[in-house]
């Protein structure tokens, strides 16, 4: 191990880089895991519920806790409203506090109410997009009172048949609402518009792409940026390049990781396509290389719903999938990139990401660790930790409060 990391040592120093800048990037990147990813929730088809799984917000801190204590870059939660409502949030604040956490994003639920059938921000009926504005704007409320700076925007709006609706007339009220929603939006907070190309609408939906969502943010004013949910793409989609477009634009506001093999198959990040997600962080680095101000404000966050996996460690395995892939595109030989790029070195260029790519991270990351006091495998230190067995004896097997589906 120690002579691995000399070897990476060795390497970076041959590039001109000092390794303790690469580890001083790593322990001041964190990610947001989902409060929905500890409770039951599965497929249309089935929610097998798993023993020991949170049932309230309170046991979900707890559960994202044993996250952060194992991988110490996980100190955020993103809550879900309603599936999160609590009647206090200054005690719940307080309770992720003693636990070490703080209250991330808030996304406000957009598409479980009965009035949503023909959508809600952008429904004919104006008074069901005044439910779903009253709500967004109650969302915001909840935000500024426990102090989180992030709403994460996401609508299940949309078209089964075409001639269901006026596409034009539902983007025109998408817009009204979002002016409305944006006008409420304190200083400080921004307003991350998340897109899915399909489902549950199947004919049109009305943020489907990441220009949709850009031109919509672009209307806006500047605390409106974009979301990226890994998972919410056609097949072929070069998300890498869609960041690469998100960040020179400065909208890149964060992303939802998970990882898909067909559709929105919210699995494990980086389980499927580790390349793809190494290649989104090549683009965040190259532009954080370039003092690109949107690449240090991009909020890193988790979206994965979990049925069959244990729900705790596939957070953590998707935690050091995430963090494997950036280390790696920190190690990216820029300088060679750069003189391959521009001397029309093509497989030269493509061997320098290549050789970032097959580099061996886990001496780097081993580091980081054990400077942090953290075992050196997070997924082993959890299961020792017997955490799982106990909150499988003390939590009765149960419905979560809030999920989805079957919520
Ligand atoms: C929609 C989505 C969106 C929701 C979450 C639960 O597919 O990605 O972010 O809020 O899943
Ligand atoms: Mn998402
Ligand atoms: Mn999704």
């Amino acid at each position: 191990m120690a002579e691995h990391f000399e070897q990476i040592r060795a390497t970076l120093a041959q590039q001109g880089t000092d390794i303790e800048q690469v580890i001083a990037h790593i322990q001041t990147f964190s990610i947001e895991t989902p409060s929905w990813g500890y409770g039951n929730s599965g497929t249309r088809f089935k929610v097998f519920p798993w023993p020991g799984a949170a049932r309230d917000l309170r046991e979900k801190l707890a559960d994202a806790a044993q996250v952060q204590r194992v991988t110490g870059c996980c100190p955020t939660v993103a809550l879900h409203i309603p599936w999160d409502q609590v009647d206090d949030w200054q005690e719940i604040k307080a309770y992720a506090e003693h636990l070490g956490l703080r209250l991330g994003a808030v996304n406000p639920n957009l598409f479980q109410d009965h009035a949503y059938r023909f959508g809600s921000l952008c429904h004919f009926d104006k008074g069901v997009r005044s439910q779903a504005i009253a709500h967004v704007l109650s969302c915001i409320e909840i935000a500024q009172s426990i102090d989180s700076n992030v709403i994460s925007l996401w609508l299940a709006d949309g078209t089964n048949y075409p001639g269901q609706d006026d596409l034009r007339h539902r983007r025109h009220r998408l817009l009204d609402s979002l002016q409305t929603i944006y006008a409420a939006l304190p200083d400080r907070m921004r307003l991350l518009i998340e897109y899915k190309f399909f489902e549950p609408a199947f004919y049109s939906t009305d943020l489907p792409d990441w220009g949709t969502s850009l031109l919509m943010a672009q209307k806006l004013g500047p605390n409106a940026e974009v979301l990226v949910d890994t998972g919410h793409h056609p097949q072929g989609t070069n998300i890498p390049q869609i960041v690469a477009q998100l960040l020179d634009e400065d909208r890149l506001g964060g992303f939802h990781f998970n990882d898909r093999k067909y559709a929105d198959d919210d699995l494990i990040a980086g389980s499927l396509n580790p390349f793809e997600l190494f290649c989104i962080f090549h683009e965040i680095v190259g532009a954080q290389h370039e003092s690109n101000a949107n690449a240090g404000r991009i909020a890193y966050m988790i979206d994965q719903s979990h049925n069959i996996e244990p729900k705790i460690e596939a957070m953590i395995q998707s935690i050091l999938h995430i963090q494997t892939a950036y280390a790696k595109a920190l190690l990216v030989d820029r300088v060679a990139l750069q003189q391959a790029q521009e001397s029309g070195d093509v497989l030269g260029a493509y061997r320098v990401l290549q050789a970032a790519y097959e580099t061996d991270v886990r001496p780097l990351l081993t580091e980081v660790r054990v400077r942090q006091g953290l075992d050196p495998d997070p997924i082993a230190a959890f299961r020792s930790s017997g955490y799982a067995e106990q909150v499988a004896r003390e939590r009765t097997l149960g419905e979560s409060v809030g999920g989805y589906p079957g919520a």
